[in-house]
């Protein structure tokens, strides 16, 4: 992607609607539409760009909802709708908060969860995922596991107009420079240095930044 505004820090023109987290909040999520305008053509997406800041899931009843509507969105309006990434982004992270779960009851073990006899064992969520699912195909339908690659590949930061950062959960200790997020490659997994790899389990999974461990991988190398 050329297009900065798909860049791992988005950049963008103002005027900006910015929106922080959602967790699984759906109807939040209407009210603030029907209170302060809404991402259509009816509404004020011709002139207004809309920044949501992460954290889509868990915590909340819909989390599917508010992802699967955000995701609808960006797919509309590519370069008018933002979607950037909070630490529930990530596997580790939204299988412990309500995302895994909210899965598995709202959709049943294999259309939710697990990808069945066709598509291999387990694996981190996103590894192979790309061609190997079809919608229909009850074997290989994972909601979840596909919803986390989809996550690996979301902007980490979002810059306005040149100087306003915007991104979930702060910068990390060790950044300079904005080009050093700019410059991190996607799809971005948790596997090393996130809570999976041992430096924390719940403790730290609650309140690990995807940026911050990121950027923590980043400067160790
Ligand atoms: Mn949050």
């Amino acid at each position: 992607m050329c297009d900065p505004c798909f860049e791992t820090c988005a950049e963008l023109s103002a005027p900006v609607k910015i929106f922080g987290d959602l967790h699984g909040q759906f109807g939040d999520l209407m009210r603030l539409f029907e209170e302060y305008g809404s991402p259509n053509t009816a509404g004020d997406i011709t002139y207004i760009d809309y920044l949501f800041l992460g954290d889509y899931v868990d915590r909340g009843s819909h989390s599917l909802e508010t992802i699967c509507l955000l995701l609808a969105l960006k797919v509309e309006y590519p370069r008018s709708v933002h979607l950037i990434r909070g630490n529930h982004e990530a596997a580790d992270i939204n299988a412990l908060f309500g995302f895994r779960l909210e899965c598995l009851e709202r959709l049943g073990d294999e259309d939710g969860i697990w990808w069945g006899a066709s598509g291999g064992e387990g694996g981190e969520a996103g590894a192979g995922v790309c061609g190997q699912g079809r919608l229909g195909d009850k074997d290989s339908i994972w909601v979840w596991r596909r919803i986390n690659a989809l996550f690996n590949w979301l902007p980490l930061a979002a810059l306005i107009e040149g100087k306003i950062l915007c991104m979930h959960g702060g910068i990390g200790r060790c950044i300079d420079q904005i080009d050093q997020i700019s410059a991190l490659q996607r799809p971005i997994t948790m596997e090393d240095g996130g809570p999976r790899g041992g430096a924390g389990g719940m403790g730290m999974a609650a309140t690990a930044a995807v940026l911050e461990t990121t950027l923590r991988r980043y400067c160790a190398t």
